[in-house]
């Protein structure tokens, strides 16, 4: 990547960051009709890079409106091919200016530019497998029991308007698992990205308009969840919402929904197993099992960070996972070297070291990191990577999304112990097992209740098979055809032939 063998001192700031942010309504830019506008801070310094649009409902109302009006408008009547053509068009405009998208994000929401830039094949994976979905809705003539001479038809028609309310550590990626979907089946949608990170979801949609995206069709209203996000799950005329985040805020969504029975997606945070047996190839383990806690500074919902580890080699384990956490480079996400960034904000920050306090005083052992870092780095929320070791699955650092880079490590003694261990949780997202044992492997990846489980490996994910959750980590996938299905309703038509 072209960013990535530049000199630190080459990279500007892109154009788009300056000003004042506005609204994406039925094609348009607009201020929040109340005029409020919210700062937007690069967590890295401390400092304002511009402002938002703090939007509420009376904006999301106009959005919501816009995106009915181009529902029912010359949309419905494009064809599978048109918008298959529409979204490959979005695919090579986001990755001709993925560069520009991936330093957004990064000043943005602290990501180092490493990961931010590394997004564009997934990117790419993303669009094209939404492409390929735009006939989903294909109609079929299934055999019929009626007596006298019937001709059936089912198909699925798309639901309407939808509205997405995404999170702050991913914009880049949360963001097409609405608009992808939207667009493959012919709905509309209003996106309300986080406070904390919007910056990327503006620019992308400014490409997509660019693009061609018809007026109406992609709405964005910026603001505060309180505001614009309960005002979106509460509305009469979106059908259906989309939501990633914390599942207090969920349970508010499920309750505001109810006015008009919306349907709902949810994917919300987990405390993923990830259990590594005595036989694992531990020169693999160590990092995978670390950096599926560490990626992102820990902001990501699949985060293995309940590591169990067969008691056998718990010390070993523990000993390795120190000397990988130093060789990781936390820093300014300009550096191209820099491998972790920090957390999103200062109530972040505060809610991690909280838990750190919290591990320390329960009786578990901080075998690495624990402090905010200082000196250069003393103007942004940068945590060490941090490990507490002989920890029990009961401590609360072990029950809690935490949603920073805080690992747990937990003896155990044999299968029938890990599995017991790792399902003894309100949490159902993924999971992790690390062995030689074929046996091992799927005995314990059929046994762990949760959507996604990985082998030898942590965190990949397929945009064609998808990934979501169970238990309290929500419902509804994303990705795959249920992804799709899930913007379709179906649809049955009995034409008597007589
Ligand atoms: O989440 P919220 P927060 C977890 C993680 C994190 C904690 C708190 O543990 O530490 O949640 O994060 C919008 N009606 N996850 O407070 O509030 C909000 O504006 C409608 C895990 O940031 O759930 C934002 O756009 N919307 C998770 C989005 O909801 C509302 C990712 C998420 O914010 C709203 C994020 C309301 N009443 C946090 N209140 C994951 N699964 O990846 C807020 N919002």
């Amino acid at each position: 990547n072209e960013l990535l063998t530049q000199d630190e001192t080459s990279l500007t700031v892109p154009a788009f960051i300056q000003g004042s942010k506005k609204n994406l309504i039925g094609g348009k830019w607009v201020d929040a009709t109340s005029g409020r506008q919210i700062d937007t801070v690069n967590p890295a310094t401390g400092q304002v890079l511009c402002r938002i649009a703090g939007g509420d409902a009376t904006d999301i109302d106009l959005a919501v409106s816009a995106a009915r009006r181009a529902f029912e408008g010359e949309w419905s009547r494009w064809t599978p091919h048109q918008r298959r053509k529409l979204i490959l068009k979005i695919h090579d405009v986001i990755l001709d200016n993925f560069d520009e998208l991936a330093m957004i994000e990064t000043l943005d929401m602290g990501a180092p530019l490493k990961r931010t830039t590394g997004l564009a094949e997934w990117t790419s994976q993303v669009l094209q497998f939404f492409a390929s979905q735009c006939d989903a809705a294909t109609v079929a003539t299934p055999p019929n029991s009626l007596p006298g001479d019937f001709l059936t038809l089912k198909s699925l028609a798309p639901v309407g308007v939808v509205g997405g309310i995404i999170p702050w550590n991913g914009p880049l990626i949360g963001l097409w698992w609405i608009f992808g979907p939207a667009l493959a089946t012919g709905c509309t949608a209003v996106l309300k990205p986080a406070e904390d990170a919007s910056l990327s979801v503006l620019r992308v949609a400014e490409l997509m308009m660019e693009a061609g995206v018809p007026e109406g069709v992609i709405n964005v209203v910026t603001g505060y969840g309180a505001d614009a996000g309960q005002a979106l799950a509460e509305h009469r005329d979106v059908d259906r919402i989309a939501f990633t985040g914390s599942i207090g805020t969920a349970q508010t969504i499920v309750r505001a929904s109810a006015v008009n029975l919306k349907r709902l997606q949810l994917e919300l945070g987990g405390k993923s197993p990830d259990i590594v047996f005595a036989d694992a190839d531990l020169d693999k383990a160590v990092p995978g099992a670390a950096m599926g806690v560490f990626t992102n500074s820990g902001q990501v919902c699949v985060a293995g960070t309940r590591i169990f580890v067969q008691r056998s080699i718990h010390d070993e384990f523990v000993e390795r996972m120190q000397e990988f956490t130093k060789t990781i480079r936390v820093g300014d996400g300009l550096d191209p070297n820099t491998q972790l960034g920090l957390l999103i904000s200062e109530r972040q920050l505060d809610r991690v070291m909280h838990y750190i306090d919290v591990g320390g005083g329960e009786g578990a052992h901080l075998a690495s990191g624990g402090k905010r870092l200082g000196g250069e780095l003393a103007s942004g929320f940068f945590v060490e990577p941090t490990v507490f070791s002989g920890a029990s699955n009961d401590m609360t650092i072990a029950r809690e999304e935490i949603f920073g880079p805080v690992a747990s490590v937990i003896p155990f003694d044999d299968m029938d112990d890990a599995l017991r261990l790792a399902n003894d949780t309100p949490f159902g997202l993924a999971g992790g097992v690390w062995t030689r044992s074929l046996s091992t492997a799927h005995k314990v990846s059929q046994n762990i209740k949760a959507g996604t489980i990985w082998v030898n490996c942590y965190g990949v994910l397929d945009p064609a098979i998808g990934f979501g959750g169970t238990k309290m980590s929500g419902y509804g996938w994303k990705g795959a055809k249920e992804h799709v299905e899930g913007y379709l309703y179906p649809k049955a038509v009995y034409i008597n032939l007589d």
